[in-house]
């Protein structure tokens, strides 16, 4: 993962001091770009320990078009839960519950999990039904139809909807590009435009959750997963991260774990437990405060 501690060290040396939304102040470069190759091995960052069970969940979500955090929380993935909680807080039926507590109404009580645990239209609502467009099975039937379409694209940035949703969307839209091989399976890449990158918390799991993404497409599709090309706006470093990004930059990247996905038979019927990482090492995780 070399790449993407080059990324890290470019901003740290060249980014400029930028003040932003949360109030934390950041540095920040605008735009750059990174590759990583999936027959390298699966890019999941080394030089830290990244937890990538709930974006591996979260991901299984978005092509189920959930935007509920119920399954998430009946999963122990806690990464969304913040949104619908302080939505909750400003409802006529907010009792000072606590974020612990809600969480536990919206496990085991289904119809307040209807009623207050819902995020808008985020990524599974657009991936899935974009003004009425199923932009996923869409995709897919296009790269099996007309693999080298220049026209295999998603995006989740709705304008007419945006204002709905919990937050908008930081993964804005992918493109998928086939590559012809002749000795073999053709090769399918994709790239990701993210407008907003934090570079030290975000990025590992965003890395993890389109190198997955490219691996099941791919597997669907009868084709060899080859690049993830991840494009960033504005890519920043909290400047509460910046002596975590340091230490990161001290450690020698290992060599990259392997996935793979068992009883593969559909991507819209892909199984958590099924989904295997393969010799993972790491070094020791690395913690970072969450701007908000
Ligand atoms: N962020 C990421 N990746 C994500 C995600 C959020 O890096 O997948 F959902 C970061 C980027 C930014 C903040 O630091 O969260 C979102 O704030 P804003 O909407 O102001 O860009």
């Amino acid at each position: 993962m070399k790449q993407y501690l080059d990324v890290l060290k470019n901003v740290l040396e060249n980014g400029i001091k930028k003040q932003d939304r949360t109030g934390t102040g950041t540095i920040s470069l605008f735009a750059t770009q990174a590759r990583y190759d999936l027959r390298e091995g699966f890019p999941l960052v080394t030089t830290k320990k990244v937890f990538y069970k709930g974006i591996f969940h979260e991901l299984l979500w978005f092509i189920a078009g959930d935007t509920n955090i119920k399954y998430l929380v009946d999963n122990k993935v806690n990464i969304w839960n913040e949104w619908p909680y302080e939505a909750f807080k400003k409802s006529a039926d907010f009792n000072n519950e606590s974020l612990a507590e809600f969480v536990e109404k919206i496990k085991t009580n289904i119809d307040f999990a209807n009623k207050y645990g819902n995020l808008g239209p985020v990524y599974g609502k657009q991936w899935r039904n974009f003004n009425g467009v199923d932009q996923l099975e869409w995709i897919i039937n296009e790269i099996k139809k007309n693999p080298f379409s220049r026209r295999l694209i998603v995006s989740a940035w709705n304008p007419t909807e945006i204002g709905q949703m919990a937050l908008p969307p930081c993964h804005t839209m992918f493109q998928f590009y086939v590559t012809e091989n002749k000795n073999g399976k053709n090769i399918l890449n994709i790239q990701l435009y993210q407008r907003s990158a934090d570079l030290f918390l975000g990025v590992p799991f965003n890395i993890a959750s389109y190198a997955l993404l490219l691996f099941l497409v791919a597997q669907e599709c009868d084709l060899i997963a080859g690049e993830f090309v991840h494009t960033t706006g504005d890519t920043h470093i909290y400047l509460n991260h910046v002596e975590q990004a340091k230490l990161q930059l001290s450690r020698t990247p290992h060599k990259l774990p392997k996935i793979a996905v068992k009883n593969f038979t559909s991507i819209f019927d892909v199984k958590f437990e099924d989904i295997e990482i393969i010799d993972y090492e790491f070094d020791a995780p690395i913690k970072g405060e969450v701007a908000v």
